[in-house]
């Protein structure tokens, strides 16, 4: 009899020893998720990535048909720069090649406009300045088909704005077929588009 109760104990103590050990891995993870003693990984968020908030359409110039690079800074590049001082101007130094002169620019994304702007060269001359136009659109870059809009800019160094109905495209292309003092040169200081939103 004695040998039973000391068997039975024997197994309690085993049963509560196994139990308090099965219990352990329970405990510490509670303590882990509920307890000041350290950091718990999966409940730190990395910091969220920072998005620009715009929706502004990136211009990029893909070819003019001349451009000044030696007696000046007259780099296509220049027409979307966004700084108003600098400017794109057909070559002059070396020769000074006839209208019509071309810039095409790549929208992206490719967007739909309903316009586009002009801001001829902001210092004291106005060579190079354009009169008559035609804006043209593309969703290939080679394909331009008939102008979207044409017309005639007036004299003055303030922003042109020109619309037309909207439109959705990847390229745009503005042709110079005449300058206001009909020299040869084409300029423009910055050239953009008008969203339709
Ligand atoms: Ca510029």
């Amino acid at each position: 009899m004695k040998t039973k109760i000391s068997l039975l104990l024997a197994a309690a103590v085993a049963f509560f020893a196994l139990a308090a050990v099965a219990d352990e891995p329970a405990t510490n993870s509670a303590a882990a998720l509920g307890g000041p003693a350290g950091p718990v990984p999966a409940t730190v968020m990395p910091a969220p990535a920072t998005v620009a908030a715009t929706n502004k359409i990136v211009l990029t110039v893909v070819k003019v048909d001349s451009e000044e690079t030696v007696g000046e800074n007259g780099h296509g590049t220049n027409a979307v720069d966004g700084n108003p001082d600098t400017f794109w101007h057909t070559q002059w130094q070396d020769a000074s090649p006839e209208h019509p002169h071309e810039i095409i620019i790549e929208l992206t994304p490719p967007s739909v406009i309903k316009g586009f702007t002009y801001l001829p060269r902001q210092d004291d001359s106005d060579n190079g300045s354009i009169k008559d136009y035609e804006f043209y659109v593309s969703n290939d870059g080679d394909d331009f088909g008939q102008p979207v809009v044409k017309g005639a800019f007036g004299t003055g160094k303030d922003k042109k704005t020109v619309t037309f109905d909207p439109v959705k495209c990847r390229f745009i292309k503005l042709k110079a077929l005449s300058e206001i003092n009909d020299a040869a040169w084409t300029s423009a200081a910055e050239i953009d588009v008008v969203p339709n939103n």
